[in-house]
């Protein structure tokens, strides 16, 4: 009842060595105060990785304080934007250099197939810093008319302290859409990499180091959430606080930051993508978007295509098809050539979402793929189908975070406008049709903060991303990133003679 499995009874061992695994605080790899430790496993079997220092209040405390001290005294944010532009090139030519052992880290720590990583995610690292990197000397102000005698200017200006708290599903490409705006603005950060992936947000800092970012400016303090984490939202001194994880952790974060300073907030939180597949799609085409919009990643994407609807005249052709590649599909070890499912992060996602599996199953869903675990040792499973669901079930509201497909049927676009919009999330949409109007009407109707039509999972660094509803708040990527680690200043003076 499942696909190929390659190599699951016997892992790979990865072609990479652990080398930072201490908290990374003023250019400084340091234990955490307490002296703690915590396990990081390998999704493949469960087992221990390396230890890694256990950072919590104190340590985020000591690094706000580095970070506070970098940031008022400099040099960053008083550097010129052309030295700090060099500076985040150079860290990309690092990346570069350091693509595989960076895959390596990645795909053991997270699961994830190495030919991703290698392939798709440390390039689009190395992409999205160049990116920043460019922008740090075309930031600037404005002069603006005013209605008297006075000229008016507006700076804009790095915003302080940056706390960044990202999640485990794509560790390094969060480490790029957190750290490559807020440092090409000027800011200083505290980043607290997911407890489940702390390897490679420490290693890339120190190749950030090593591309001459001065001590202080970034520092990483690895940790739990409601420990660290919580202790980075709510502290006195931090400006401004960028949460990437779940909508539940999200409102936690907001919480802390209006009952501290007031930080800014921006958070990317959870989602319930629809996928939309008109009457008039390729099938064979609109299967294989549809199931690589919900499957990439293990399914651990927060914009997955995650409520498959398809229109009734094409839905049964679609149903055997989309079961019969994601029968195909192949899971087995991330580092084998030609899988492309891994174990899932760990085991609490793993539980969850084979409970999900049982509730489709017991909600009356049909049950056309999958359903189980793949394997007998560490977090794998089957890629998973079920037809027939109904709105109201559980599985086609909540966010699964895996390898399960929903596919709902439906009857027409204004029927399918109005049940893909009744979600409390509002990330992304994916549509499939050849019919311009289909595809004009559905863009503008769909209360989302990204439509991709005939693709999906296009994230380029220009592009911004962000969600409606309660998928968050502000955008990443693009432009519009930088206002959000950018203050607005309003200078006026007085001119003494209007003439001029
Ligand atoms: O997320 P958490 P979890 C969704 C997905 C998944 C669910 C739970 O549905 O199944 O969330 O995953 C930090 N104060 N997404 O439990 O807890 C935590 O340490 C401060 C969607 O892993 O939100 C980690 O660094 N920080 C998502 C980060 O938040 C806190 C990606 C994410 O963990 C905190 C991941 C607290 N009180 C999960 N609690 C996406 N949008 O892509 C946790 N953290």
């Amino acid at each position: 009842r499942f696909s190929t499995l390659t190599a699951i009874e016997d892992p790979v061992t990865p072609p990479v060595e652990v080398k930072y695994t201490k908290l990374l605080i003023n250019g400084q790899f340091v234990d955490a105060a307490s002296g703690k430790t915590f396990p990081t496993l390998d999704p493949r079997t469960g087992e221990v990785i390396a230890h890694v220092a256990e950072g919590d209040s104190v340590d985020i405390d000591c690094a706000v304080k580095v970070a506070r001290k970098a940031f008022d005294e400099g040099p960053w944010p008083k550097m010129t934007a052309y030295e700090r532009s060099r500076i985040l090139f150079k860290f990309a030519d690092l990346i570069d250099e350091h693509n595989d052992e960076l895959a390596a880290l990645e795909s053991w720590d997270n699961g994830k197939p190495f030919e991703q990583s290698a392939k798709e995610e440390v390039p689009l690292l190395s992409r999205t810093i160049r990116y920043y990197a460019g922008w740090a000397d075309k930031i600037h102000g404005l002069i603006v008319p005013g209605d008297g005698a006075h000229h008016v200017q507006v700076l804009r200006e790095p915003i302080g302290v940056a706390g960044q708290i990202i999640p485990w599903n794509f560790p390094l490409v969060m480490f790029a859409w957190k750290v490559g705006p807020a440092l090409a603005c000027g800011n200083t950060v505290v980043l607290k990499p997911a407890e489940q992936t702390p390897l490679t947000a420490l290693y890339a800092a120190a190749l950030l180091h090593e591309a001459g970012l001065p001590d202080g400016v970034l520092n990483v303090v690895s940790g739990f959430g409601p420990t660290a984490g919580s202790a980075l939202a709510g502290h006195m001194e931090v400006d401004k606080i960028a949460f990437t994880g779940s909508t539940g952790a999200g409102k936690i974060i907001q919480e802390l930051a209006a009952k501290s300073n007031l930080k800014s907030v921006t958070l990317e939180l959870g989602g319930k993508s629809p996928f939309i597949v008109m009457d008039d799609a390729n099938v064979d085409q609109a299967v294989e978007l549809a199931h690589s919009a919900l499957f990439h990643n293990q399914g651990q994407c927060c914009c997955a295509g995650s409520r498959t609807f398809v229109h009734e005249r094409v839905y049964d052709e679609f149903v055997e098809k989309a079961k019969a590649r994601a029968l195909k599909r192949v899971v087995g070890d991330p580092f084998k050539q030609g899988v492309e499912q891994g174990p899932q992060i760990d085991e609490e996602q793993f539980s969850k979402i084979l409970e999900y599996i049982t509730s489709g199953i017991d909600s009356g869903a049909t049950l056309v793929a999958g359903g189980g675990r793949a394997g007998n040792k560490g977090f794998y499973i089957q890629p998973t189908v079920f037809s027939d669901v109904k709105d109201e079930m559980t599985i086609a509201q909540e966010e699964i975070f895996g390898p399960v497909q929903t596919i709902l049927k439906f009857k027409n676009l204004n029927e399918v406008i109005q049940r893909a919009n009744a979600s409390p999330y509002g990330l992304a949409a994916g549509v499939f049709t050849n019919n311009l109007n289909n595809a004009n009407t559905l863009m503008r109707a769909l209360r989302v903060g990204t439509v991709w039509i005939n693709c999906y999972n296009l994230l380029d660094a220009a592009i911004p991303f962000g969600g409606y509803k309660m998928s968050g708040i502000g955008r990443e990527k693009g432009m519009d990133s930088l206002n959000s680690y950018l203050q607005v200043k309003a200078v006026i003076t007085p001119l003494e003679n209007h003439a001029w």
